[in-house]
């Protein structure tokens, strides 16, 4: 299992959260990613969301993706890529089996009926909903403090891997943050592929540090056995 953060999609261009620049300097985390954010100012989240969304077509998968699509292609089933990334930079690259376990930036949500259409365009203004018609359509992406996607079959995959290995994230963020640790009681070997050392690199069995799109290429490399 492979569990990718910003840092993955930075040599690409996607601004990380936590890093000089990033994200969260920028905007306050509680008025952008909280549904009580959201209540509070429907637009300015919107408006968060449609400019990170327009921002996709400005981007492309860097060595690191390609090199996890093509580990994709000998591993098939074996490998199971999470990501805590809303951006579509590694289905870009070719990777099928990819789980956005906090959303997508290309979907939206839609509050009425439940719905979670493809979504390219903007939140703003209110477009209605392509199922119900409702104008309650919201970023399909999980906010702090709402459950994240797809919990069961993660936590099948972590508890059950031989692999894991880490990239590109801070490790602070739960409970994303909290699968290396569980990884490792059952067995798994653990691996850190990060610029710097994250919050949790005290509990991997190897860290290596150095950009994602280096380390990642090296890595399928050596275990594919080039
Ligand atoms: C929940 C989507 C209940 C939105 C995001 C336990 C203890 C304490 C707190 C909690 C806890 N459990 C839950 C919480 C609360 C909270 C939490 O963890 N708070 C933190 C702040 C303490 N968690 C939640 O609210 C979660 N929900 O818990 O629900 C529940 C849970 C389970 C079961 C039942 C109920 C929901 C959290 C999801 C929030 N949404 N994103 C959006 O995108 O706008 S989180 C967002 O930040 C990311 O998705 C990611 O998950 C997280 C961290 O970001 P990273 O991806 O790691 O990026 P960051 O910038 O931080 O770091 C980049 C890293 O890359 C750095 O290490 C850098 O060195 C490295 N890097 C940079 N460049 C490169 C590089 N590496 C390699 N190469 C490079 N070139």
């Amino acid at each position: 299992m492979v569990l990718t953060g910003a840092g993955i999609s930075a040599e690409s261009g996607v601004r990380t959260f936590r890093d000089d620049g990033g994200l969260w300097e920028g905007h306050d985390v509680n008025a952008v990613a909280t549904p009580e954010g959201f209540a509070r100012d429907r637009e300015l989240v919107q408006r968060f969301y449609d400019a990170r969304r327009r921002s996709l077509a400005h981007v492309e998968p860097n060595p690191a993706h390609l090199a996890l699509a093509r580990l994709e292609e000998e591993l098939g089933e074996d490998l199971l890529v999470v990501t805590q990334n809303v951006d579509d930079l590694h289905e870009r690259a070719g990777s099928r089996r990819v789980v956005h376990m906090h959303g997508e930036l290309l979907r939206a949500a839609c509050e009425a009926c439940g719905s979670r259409p493809r979504w390219e365009e903007d939140l703003l203004p209110s477009p209605p909903c392509p199922v119900c018609g409702a104008r309650a359509l919201r970023p399909d992406v999980v906010w702090f403090g709402e459950v994240p996607y797809e919990l069961d079959r993660i936590g099948r995959a972590v508890s059950g891997c031989d692999l894991f290995v880490s990239v590109g994230t801070s490790g602070s963020v739960y409970p994303a943050a909290g699968y290396v640790s569980l990884a490792a009681s059952s067995g798994a070997h653990t691996l850190e592929l990060n610029l710097e050392p994250s919050e949790g690199s005290r509990f991997f069995d190897e860290v290596r540090t150095g950009p994602a799109g280096r380390l990642v290429p090296e890595w399928v490399e050596e275990l594919l056995g080039g």
